[in-house]
């Protein structure tokens, strides 16, 4: 029984709590019976599910401005997905961040066009900010957008982005040339079946999802594929990451808190050296080391949701701190619940299995944990006096 105390910590309102009761529940029936073998089916199925449910309302604003995003929801949302399957919470998360930057910067317009399709599920959103050459380096990106006429002609290759392949909308992050490095990005929505874009390779990866590698030749967009202002990109892609990053952390929080409950279970019923697993010291340490990971993981989370909720315009330092400890934390966590099933723990379908393999691309994916530090670590020395 996965503990739930921490939804009476302050940082949560009756409605967090609500809704994190009825996602489990729906979660338990909804998640369960999905058939993995295509992988590409298996994610349409789930955001098409989460989508007729209401549940992906949560991931973008609504078109008149009265549901907000709130970190604190999409955060439950991501940590409860993760307890029931990956790839349930990757349909959700994806459908969050590859909107993400139409939430934040979009006009009216272009709001109405895309945003009550991917809160219904109806249209899949990608995020393509990655390059092969320039991974962690978002200020370096190769791929341009060239002024014609009215509007823009994007060239290039973008890598390494989730739901390359079965997305019906893309926002591409293209060099604009307004100034060098970061300050000459600008971001753009490409729907799928622009005549410019295609998807050249699938690629698989540890953890099933559908992921793939665009080009983009002379793809032609208006000016209304703009978001922002010319030469925003860079603030763009950096302030949508604030606030889904959090969320990597969430995810992280569901598959720890799945590793130790089925630790706990196998302690308690394995017989070993005359008693139970649970009865051993050094099984104790560990159960120990698991349960402070989790908890303190989760209020670095609630911290930084609950920060951003309340109004704040940049939670980069929290928002890092929140990703790089739980995904690093969740990582120990569940290598540690291998370790308590032995054999069985590195059996092909095993959960903790599945977990080890779910959890190790979330130390890499929306900023690598290496980068987190540096932000981090800016954050701290931009503020201190020196
Ligand atoms: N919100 C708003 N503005 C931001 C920002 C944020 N979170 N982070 C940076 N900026 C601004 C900076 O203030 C700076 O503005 P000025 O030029 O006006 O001073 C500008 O953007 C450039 O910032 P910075 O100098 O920090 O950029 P760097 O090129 O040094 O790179 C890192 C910063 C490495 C932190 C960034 O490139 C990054 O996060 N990389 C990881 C990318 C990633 O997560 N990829 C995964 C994609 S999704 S799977």
């Amino acid at each position: 029984m996965p503990d739930r105390s921490f939804l009476t910590w302050p940082f949560f309102e009756d409605r967090h709590r609500a809704f994190a009761e009825k996602l489990d529940a729906w979660a338990a029936v909804n998640v369960a019976d999905i058939d993995h073998h295509d992988t590409d089916a298996a994610c349409r199925t789930l955001v098409a599910r989460l989508g007729k449910d209401g549940w992906l309302k949560h991931t973008a604003p609504s078109v008149d401005g009265s549901e907000r995003i709130d970190v604190r929801t999409l955060a439950l949302a991501r940590e409860t997905l993760a307890r029931h399957g990956g790839l349930a919470d990757f349909a959700f998360a994806m459908q969050g961040l590859g909107a993400g930057p139409i939430s934040l910067f979009g006009n009216d317009a272009q709001k109405a066009a895309w945003l009550p399709k991917t809160r219904a599920g109806t249209a899949i959103a990608a995020f393509a900010l990655t390059e092969a050459p320039s991974g962690s380096d978002v200020a370096n990106i190769t791929t341009t957008a060239t002024r014609d006429g009215d509007g823009y002609v994007i060239d290039g290759e973008k890598y390494w982005i989730s739901n390359g392949g079965i997305a019906d909308l893309y926002v591409v992050f293209a060099r604009t040339g307004e100034a060098p490095g970061a300050r000459g990005l600008s971001a753009f929505i490409v729907s799928a079946d622009n005549p410019g874009l295609s998807v050249t390779e699938r690629i698989d990866v540890i953890a099933p999802h559908p992921l793939g590698r665009l080009r983009f030749d002379k793809c032609r967009v208006g000016a209304d594929a703009l978001l922002g202002k010319a030469g925003d990109g860079f603030k763009i892609a950096m302030s949508t990451l604030d606030v889904f990053r959090t969320t990597v952390g969430a995810a992280a929080l569901g598959f720890a808190r799945r590793a130790f409950d089925e630790a706990v279970q196998r302690a308690s019923t394995r017989k070993m050296f005359g008693g139970a697993l649970a009865d051993l010291q050094m099984v104790q340490a560990h159960i120990a080391d698991m349960a402070l990971e989790i908890d303190a993981a989760a209020l670095l989370i609630y911290r930084a949701a609950w920060t951003k909720d309340m109004g704040a315009a940049r939670v980069s330092r929290e928002a890092a701190m929140a990703k790089l400890y739980a995904t690093e934390a969740a990582q120990r966590v569940i290598d540690t619940a291998v370790q308590i099933h032995g054999g069985d723990g590195v059996r092909s379908g095993h959960p903790v299995e599945m977990l080890y393999r779910d959890i190790r691309a979330l130390r890499i994916y929306e900023g690598a944990s290496d980068i987190q530090k540096l932000v981090i670590a800016r954050a701290v020395l931009s503020s201190s006096e020196r």
